[in-house]
């Protein structure tokens, strides 16, 4: 048990239809984090699943004739399907179909109503099911066909009927303060300055419950309305810490969540809505809501008509959980948005896992087990540059410490990276391959700093290629207890004579044909 906590969650994910890669992302990304935060010696929760209520899960379930919780059934599989394809740690997995979040939902509703912030009249406006979510009639567009459009270009309609509605213009000002008091609540800047300025324009009363279908939490008292889908979603992140037991030790230990990861698509409802369901209910807020870009796939919008949708199960067969994570997190400045193609995923991970971090490992525990009979070398004096390699490491992993705090997953990696070209540049320059003949001593010195360097940068890559990096840190015999940031330091240093096993290599080399 550490002192130090840490709560991350991804959006939950709408399980109408299978998953795709950007779904794969998002949670890969959360779990960087979350593995970051666990190596760093914080007990952390993280959480992912599935978001089942909604008019499109319903609409979704009608026109393949099934019920929605069948639709939810089948489609959730996948998606936990897919967290065990991609090796993820989340702590748990929710559903928001469980008995558990009804109580919840049904206990925030209840304290909202309490505060009087709850209230019933006619909703009339538009709706777009595809975004589930309600838009004031100035930010709709046309599109070619002269239809009206959402901001997000999915159709809408028009919606009356019997509602409640949530005082959300009382809480304007209330956000815009708490905004300008925690200026890293909404990140990147982009998404933060777009939510303020539309705060600023003045928030209407939101509809929160429905009377025209029942594929949701009945409200409390009311069972003929069913919450808004987005209530019940956003309550999940308290749900899965055992609200309405405020005082349970998950609830007091993980809340308010230090950051809610999620696509930009979705900012608003985490950054207006949430905060002010929360505020309402005298519930702290979260910490920080980060929202992610989106992916396109080859310059392109992923599109079933385009027929470019990517199956995150096939890539991941293909590269396997660690390459995948490993392109996307590398290659994707994680505020913007960011591109896969085959031919970048495998030339980024040629180059810096097979390349750089593979090479580099299997050449030096070859030589090891070759010419110090498979025991870590007697390192003599060290060089300043010898010093200088194993300096490095330690600033490094600070640099990437401010960068997952920010939420810069590209600056986190590639801060352990530099360290990995830098460590592989220093064995090359080293040569000990033509040391062994001319100063065997020496030689055995560049092998222990080489594997000294690349036991702490694979305890650092443990955030990111987990698996991988494992492996590294096996072929140096490091038992598993061993293996946080805090053993990176100078006094769990290899012990000269210890035993390493045969070296075998980690990364593989993957191959791009072009298309003709
Ligand atoms: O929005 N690239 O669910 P969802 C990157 N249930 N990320 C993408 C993406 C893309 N091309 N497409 C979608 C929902 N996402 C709600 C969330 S949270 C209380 C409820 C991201 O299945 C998207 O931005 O449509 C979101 O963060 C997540 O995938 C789930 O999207």
């Amino acid at each position: 048990m550490s002192d130090k906590s840490y709560y991350v969650t991804t959006a939950i994910h709408y399980p109408n239809g299978v998953p795709h890669i950007g779904h794969a992302y998002e949670m890969a990304g959360a779990d960087a984090m979350a593995r970051f935060k666990r190596l760093d010696g914080y007990d952390v929760k993280f959480l992912t699943g599935t978001d089942e209520h909604g008019i499109k899960m319903a609409q979704t379930a009608a026109a393949r004739g099934i019920t929605p919780k069948e639709l939810a059934d089948e489609n959730s599989a996948q998606f936990l399907r897919l967290a065990d394809a991609l090796n993820l740690s989340n702590d748990d997995f929710i559903r928001t179909t469980e008995e558990r979040h009804k109580k919840a939902s049904q206990a925030i509703w209840q304290r909202m109503q309490d505060k009087g912030d709850i209230y019933e009249d006619i909703y009339a406006g538009w709706y777009s099911v595809r975004d589930e979510a309600y838009y004031d009639e100035s930010e709709l567009t046309k599109n070619e066909a002269g239809k009206k459009i959402s901001p997000q270009g999915t159709p809408v309609e028009w919606v009356e009927e019997k509602s409640f509605f949530f005082r959300l213009s009382a809480y304007s000002d209330k956000l815009l303060a708490f905004y300008e008091q925690h200026p890293e609540f909404i990140g990147p800047k982009a998404r933060r300055n777009e939510i303020t300025s539309f705060v600023k324009g003045g928030l209407r009363d939101l509809s929160i419950s429905r009377t025209t279908f029942d594929w949701g939490i009945p409200v409390p008292d009311a069972p003929e309305h069913v919450m808004y889908v987005w209530v019940d979603a956003l309550t999940n992140y308290i749900t899965a810490l055992g609200y309405p037991d405020i005082d349970g030790d998950d609830f007091k230990k993980f809340w308010p969540a230090d950051v809610h990861v999620i696509g930009k698509d979705i900012t608003r409802f985490h950054a207006i809505y949430w905060p002010a369901f929360l505020m309402s209910a005298d519930i702290d807020v979260p910490k920080k809501v980060y929202a992610h870009g989106f992916l396109t796939v080859d310059g392109q919008k992923m599109s079933k008509s385009v027929g470019n949708v990517v199956d995150p199960f096939e890539l991941i067969e293909e590269f396997g959980s660690d390459a995948f994570r490993f392109y996307f997190l590398r290659e994707v400045n994680f505020g913007n948005d960011g591109d896969y193609s085959h031919e970048k995923c495998v030339n980024r991970c040629n180059a810096d896992l097979a390349n750089d971090f593979g090479n580099l490992a299997q050449r030096s525990l070859s030589m090891i087990a070759k010419n110090c009979d498979s025991k870590v070398p007697t390192p003599g004096e060290l060089t300043d540059e010898d010093q200088a390699l194993l300096d490095s490491i330690a600033p490094a992993l600070e640099e990437a410490r401010t960068a997952i705090d920010e939420c810069l997953l590209h600056d986190a990696v590639g801060a352990i990276w530099q360290r990995v070209g830098d460590a592989n540049r220093y064995f090359a320059s080293q040569e000990p391959w033509v040391l062994k003949k001319s100063d065997p001593a020496r030689m055995e010195t560049v092998l222990y700093v080489t594997a000294e360097a690349i036991r702490r940068l694979a305890i650092a890559a443990q955030a990111f290629t987990p698996i991988g990096a494992g492996k590294f840190l096996d072929m140096l015999n490091i038992p598993a207890d061993k293996r946080q940031f805090a053993h990176m330091s100078e006094a769990e240093k290899l012990q000269p004579g210890t035993d390493l096993p045969q070296p075998s290599p980690v990364f593989k080399r993957f191959e791009h044909e072009a298309k003709e």
